[in-house]
């Protein structure tokens, strides 16, 4: 036993363990380990639960993408090394007990795992800040391939233990017609050496996992049994619409009632709530506690000018897209259906609206009966912010400028980041331990010290280091595709990653085309100086169709690709099955080249181009995003950048002069790698409807141009693979990019919503 500062007798870790386990550890499996951890963290984390202070911020959302926690909480709790070394000493692997955890996947991308990165970042900077959102029982579907094409099938992740603490809270929640009960459950978050915060899923007792049939298939109208059964998989999904009107509001009612409960149990008289509560407002989805907040007040006898003041006052809102197609729009009628008490109080938001100005793009309900919901947020938050610079001037100067010329002051950006507790120390530990031996520690609090690693650039010794992990970090990733896929891949190639969700604007289809490319010109034998395998991982929303077409070609190119003798030497083709935040963590540090091609303009930030920039790979990508930030602090020399500006890209739609089949026709590099879409190699292994769909779409519409950009990504990435055979002028552009990456750090993002936004 050793003892605490105050005297008493504490158990070490060793002893911890024994004592939950009941036996010695290496006779337990590893399934009694991974409870027996579980149980340990949780207890540490609730010892550092933050006292109430004053002013709290909520971060609702509809997805918190959280990924598995067990080994983010020890390295937070700072107890990771020590529970690796006492498992090893008795014969166990951490990482084999890390694979029992199931992964949480709430949340479809982007957005959900920015929101969990936050959480990190508040409780790491020790703010009062508390996430807000729904229990899925069935995180987004699990992915599997079968002839080629994506099947979806459920995804569930609570098990009889799990990071879910069930609360004796509830709230009532009112539909037409139907009135249910939201149950509160919460999950720690902890911070790196510092307090505890909590994430907040609301749930409802009732609902029944057995109605789902046929893969991920259900009746729709069974609310009390579906309600939070699924995570939407995304705008695309044109399916069960009113259900996810449902799921919101369940979400900002409950919501809504907790953040008054906690405020008034802090001595909160209603019209000071600004001063006690911030609510961030993620994307669109949670855009209803707007409304839902002005009723409740009026409930507690405010009178509605009040109530709209003051939840203004509280309300900030972050925008994470321009494609016109994801903005939400909700019919009255559907509102009227579900929600009926909301639809007085938007009518009154949209008719001071009306009064105001004269201008009907700004109004929230419009000609069609069709509600806005940015447009509440714009009108009725006192904050409306983008993700990365360019996307923000975009917002300003296009998308949004009615409303940036009438709320200039309301408008600013917050460049997203990323947590380097879980896209550096957990899943880059030897890139980690070179880090720590070269600059010290402090940049684990301070990611900008970073920049400390600019004095190694031309050491030898540090680049021939950072090569030799890379390359472990490889080779780990081709013993993991072996194993789930019984794929075989060289860790001698170059590794090429594109891995996000499939949309067309972010160009997964461009990916494959340069691959077909390649193909036939190794076919005609032209071989390639340096062997690459290009890898892929993606899922694309169940309804969405050319998505899915799309998977099916790359799925097909890896099958013809891999299995020809002539080109496989030089060429290779990986699909990774079911990617997630598990399998981003494994791929991500075993990246050469990190593929952000996007269509300019169209992708608000991207954060995975910056995980992929801190663990030392380099960008090829467009001036798109936050890769413009990227450029800006690694110099040209340091990323591959290539295509049409965005400036250039706002102007063909404005005009509508692209004409893909010009490109198509005109140019024969392109005409080949198109029409081999649907030879009779690739309708070998393919199916023709879907091949001939695609090619279609490519040749008649290419909606994010693809072609356009087909001749300057080719040239560009040529360039990359070239500069990658100089062994050494390629490490010093892996390490200038992790130098420079620590302004990507999500606590830098946190700091400045907090400076500019949330003030607590
Ligand atoms: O949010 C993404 C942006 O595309 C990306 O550029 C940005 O870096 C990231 C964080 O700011 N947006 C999403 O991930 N969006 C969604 O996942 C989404 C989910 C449900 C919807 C609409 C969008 O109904």
């Amino acid at each position: 036993m050793e003892r605490n500062e105050k005297g008493e007798e504490t158990m070490n870790m060793q002893e911890k363990l024994d004592q939950i386990l009941g036996k010695e550890i290496s006779q337990a499996s590893n399934e009694e380990i991974y409870d027996a951890l579980l149980t340990i963290v949780q207890e540490m984390a609730s010892k550092k639960e933050r006292t109430d202070s004053k002013k709290k911020l909520y971060y609702i959302s509809a997805e918190f993408l959280i990924g598995k926690l067990l080994s983010n909480n020890m390295i937070n709790l700072g107890i990771y090394k020590e529970v690796k070394e006492i498992l090893e000493k008795h014969g166990k692997n951490l990482s084999e007990i890390e694979e029992i955890e199931p992964e949480p996947s709430l949340g479809n991308g982007g957005l959900g795992r920015l929101a969990a990165c936050f959480l990190d970042s508040i409780a790491t900077l020790g703010l009062a800040g508390d996430g807000v959102g729904l229990n899925y029982h069935l995180g987004l579907f699990r992915q599997e391939f079968k002839n080629n094409l994506q099947k979806e099938t459920p995804n569930p992740w609570i098990e009889k233990k799990s990071w879910l603490k069930k609360t004796d809270i509830v709230y009532p929640v009112s539909f037409r017609g139907l009135d249910v009960k939201a149950r509160m459950y919460d999950i720690e978050v902890t911070g790196y050496n510092n307090l505890t915060n909590k994430l907040h899923l609301f749930d409802l007792d009732s609902v029944d996992e057995t109605i789902v049939e046929d893969g991920i298939d259900f009746d729709k109208k069974e609310i009390e049994k579906n309600l939070t059964l699924f995570l939407y998989p995304d705008d695309s999904d044109e399916n069960g619409r009113l259900l996810r009107i449902y799921q919101q509001y369940f979400m900002v009612s409950a919501g809504a009632q907790m953040i008054l409960d906690e405020c008034v149990a802090k001595g909160c008289k209603l019209y000071d709530l600004p001063e006690y509560a911030v609510i961030q407002i993620n994307d669109t989805h949670p855009t209803m506690v707007i409304p839902e907040l002005i009723r409740l007040l009026m409930l507690r006898g405010m009178d509605m000018d009040d109530a709209v003041k003051v939840v203004s006052e509280t309300c900030a809102y972050t925008n994470h897209t321009i494609l016109a197609e994801a903005l939400e729009k909700w019919p009255v009628a559907y509102l009227k259906k579900v929600v009926p008490q909301l639809v007085p109080i938007i009518e009154v938001l949209d008719d001071k609206v009306r009064r105001k100005y004269e201008d009907e793009s700004v109004s929230i309900i419009d000609r069609n009966d069709t509600v806005h919901m940015a447009h509440i947020d714009l009108h009725y938050g006192f904050s409306v912010n983008g993700v990365a610079s360019l996307h923000t001037e975009i917002l300003k100067e296009t998308e949004l400028n009615n409303f940036y010329k009438i709320y200039p002051e309301k408008f600013n950006n917050k460049t997203n980041g990323i947590t380097f507790r879980r896209w550096l120390l957990h899943c880059n530990p030897a890139l980690t331990e070179l880090i720590d031996s070269l600059i010290g520690e402090g940049y684990k609090k301070d990611a900008a010290e970073l920049e400390k690693l600019l004095k190694y650039q031309d050491d030898e010794k540090v680049l021939e280091r950072l090569v030799k992990i890379k390359k472990e970090n490889k080779k780990a990733l081709c013993r993991y595709l072996k194993e789930t896929q019984d794929i075989e891949i060289s860790p001698d190639t170059i590794f090429d990653i594109q891995i996000k969700r499939l949309h067309e604007y972010k160009r997964q289809q461009l990916n494959a085309l340069y691959i077909i490319d390649k193909y036939l010109e190794i076919k005609a034998g032209k071989i390639p100086a340096a062997p690459v395998t290009a890898i892929f991982g993606a899922k694309a929303a169940p309804a969405y169709v050319i998505a899915k077409d799309i998977i099916h070609l790359i799925l097909c190119l890896q099958e013809i690709i891999n299995h020809d003798p002539d080109v496989s030497p030089y060429l290779k083709v990986v699909m990774v099955e079911n990617y997630n935040v598990t399998k981003a963590e494994k791929l991500i540090p075993a990246c050469d080249i990190s593929e952000q091609i996007s269509l300019a303009s169209k992708e608000a930030s991207g954060t995975g181009n910056m995980k992929f920039m801190l663990n030392g790979a380099v960008t090829l990508g467009t001036e798109d995003g936050a890769n413009v930030e990227i450029h800006e602090l690694v110099g040209d020399d340091n990323i591959f950048v290539f295509g049409a500006s965005s400036d250039e890209v706002i102007e063909h739609y404005a005009k509508a002069d692209y004409v893909s089949k010009e490109f198509y026709e005109k140019n024969p590099a392109i005409k080949a790698a198109v029409d081999f879409i649907t030879s009779k190699e690739v309708l070998a292994v393919g199916q023709k409807e879907n091949l001939e769909r695609l090619q279609h779409e490519i040749i008649s519409k290419d909606w994010f141009m693809t072609l356009l950009d087909f001749d300057a990504y080719k040239e560009k990435k040529e360039e990359a693979l070239e500069a990658y055979a100089d062994q050494k002028a390629w490490a010093k552009k892996a390490l200038i990019n992790i130098a420079k990456a620590g302004y990507f750090s999500s606590d830098r993002t946190i700091e400045e919503y907090n400076q500019d936004i949330w003030k607590l």
